[in-house]
C-alpha cells in the first residue's frame, strides 16, 4: 500500500474496530455520523459574524432559506443526521425537554446518543471557541422495540464513547473509547477530520485553575481556601497558578486535557447542584478525562458513578489533572486547613 501520513477519522475508527473480531462497526459508523453533523455545524459557525449580512434568526435569506440561531441549527442538524443513521435508536439533547426515540429504520439499533449541540453559545457574539459535546451509550432495553427513557439514564461508567468537537482557531474532534483518547483536526481542503493528537493523556499536574472566580463569595469555605492555595507563592510547587476561564466548557476542558490543570464548576449558595448538566456535559467530559489519566469528581464522589434520575440534572464538577483534583478535594472535604 502507498504510504501516506494522513489518517482520517473514518479510517481510524475502522482500524480500531478491527482490533475486536466481534465488533460490528456500528460504533465507528456512529462516530463518523457525529463527525458529519459537526462538519455541517462548523460550516455555519464559521459564518457566525456574517449573521447581520446574511439575515438574523427568523429572517429569510436570499436563497429563501430561513436563518436559524446557531444553537437551534446545531440541534436540528445532529438530530436529523442521527435519525438518518442506521446506528442510532434515539437521542437526548440539552435543547429538548424529552428524549427523542426514532421511529424509522434505525429504531432497532443498539446505541443512543446524548449531546449538548452548541455548548458555550453565549460566546458566539465575541468570537470565542464553542463546541459540541456527545455521549454514546449501548441500550439496556430490548432491541425488538423502540428505545426508552431508561436507555438515557445510565451512569457515565456505562459509556461506550464520548467526546467533543471544538470550533476554535481550528476545528477538532476529540473522542474517547476504553481504548484511549484521540484528537482529529479538520483539514478544510479535503473536509475530513484527520488524526493529529494520537493517544492523548492529561498531565498528572498542571499550573492552571479554571472557574468563575467572580462567584467566590457564594462558594464554601473549603473551596475558597483552595483558591487561596492556588494564588499563594510557592516556587517549588509552581504556585501561584495561572487563572484561565473562557466560560465555554469545551474550550476550558480542551486546554485542561492538553496542558493539565483543574476545571471547577462547583455548587454554591445560589445553585446547590452547580450549573453544568450531568448527562450532556459532565459525564462525557469525565469519561474522556479519566481515560486520559485524569480525575472527575462532584466534590464528594466520582462523577461517572452517579445514577441519573432525570435527563437534565445538574452536578458540581472538579475535573482535570489527577494531582490537582486530589488536592482540591482535600481542601473542600476538610474542615481543618490543608498543609
Ligand atoms: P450552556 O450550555 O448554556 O452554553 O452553558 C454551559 C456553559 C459552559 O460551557 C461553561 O463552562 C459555563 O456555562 C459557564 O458558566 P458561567 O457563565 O456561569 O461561568
Ligand atoms: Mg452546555
Amino acid at each position: 500500500m502507498h504510504p501516506r501520513k494522513l489518517v482520517t477519522l473514518d479510517e481510524f475508527t475502522i482500524q480500531e474496530t478491527r482490533k475486536f473480531p466481534q465488533a460490528t462497526g456500528e460504533l465507528s459508523a456512529l462516530l463518523r455520523d457525529i463527525g458529519l453533523a459537526c462538519k455541517m455545524i462548523n460550516k455555519q459557525v464559521r459564518k457566525a459574524g456574517l449573521v447581520d449580512i446574511l439575515g438574523k434568526h427568523g429572517a429569510t435569506n436570499v436563497q429563501g432559506e430561513e436563518q436559524m440561531k446557531l444553537d437551534i441549527y446545531a440541534n436540528e442538524t445532529l438530530i436529523s443526521v442521527l435519525q438518518n443513521s442506521a446506528d442510532c435508536a434515539g437521542i437526548a439533547s440539552e435543547e429538548n425537554d424529552e428524549e427523542v426515540c426514532f421511529d424509522e429504520y434505525s429504531s432497532h439499533s443498539k446505541y443512543v446518543v446524548l449531546f449538548d449541540p452548541l455548548d458555550g453559545s453565549s460566546n458566539i457574539d465575541v468570537n470565542a471557541p464553542i463546541g459540541t459535546i456527545f455521549a454514546i451509550y449501548r441500550r439496556t432495553t430490548s432491541l425488538a422495540g423502540h428505545c426508552r427513557k431508561e436507555d438515557f439514564l445510565q451512569p457515565g461508567n456505562k459509556l461506550m464513547a464520548s467526546g467533543y468537537v471544538i470550533y476554535g482557531s481550528s476545528t477538532m474532534m476529540v473522542y474517547a473509547t476504553r481504548l484511549g483518547v484521540n484528537g482529529f483536526t479538520l483539514e478544510p481542503s479535503i473536509g475530513e477530520f484527520c488524526l493529529s493528537h494520537p493517544n492523548m493523556k492529561c498531565p498528572d499536574s498542571g499550573t492552571i485553575y479554571s472557574l468563575n472566580q467572580g462567584n467566590s463569595t457564594r462558594y464554601e469555605d473549603g473551596l475558597r481556601a483552595y483558591l487561596e492555595h492556588c494564588m499563594e507563592n510557592n516556587k517549588e510547587e509552581n504556585r501561584p497558578y495561572s487563572h484561565r476561564y473562557i466560560g465555554s466548557m469545551v474550550a476550558d476542558m480542551h486546554r485542561t486535557l492538553i496542558k493539565g490543570g483543574i476545571f471547577i464548576y462547583p455548587s454554591d449558595s445560589k445553585s446547590p447542584n452547580g450549573k453544568l448538566r450531568l448527562q450532556y456535559e459532565c459525564n462525557p467530559m469525565a469519561f474522556l478525562i479519566e481515560i486520559a489519566g485524569g480525575l472527575a469528581s462532584t466534590g464528594t464522589g466520582r462523577i461517572l458513578d452517579i445514577i441519573p434520575t432525570e435527563l437534565h440534572q445538574r452536578t458540581p464538577i472538579y475535573i482535570g489533572s489527577k494531582n490537582m483534583v486530589t488536592k482540591a478535594l482535600e481542601f473542600i472535604n476538610q474542615k481543618e486547613p490543608v498543609a
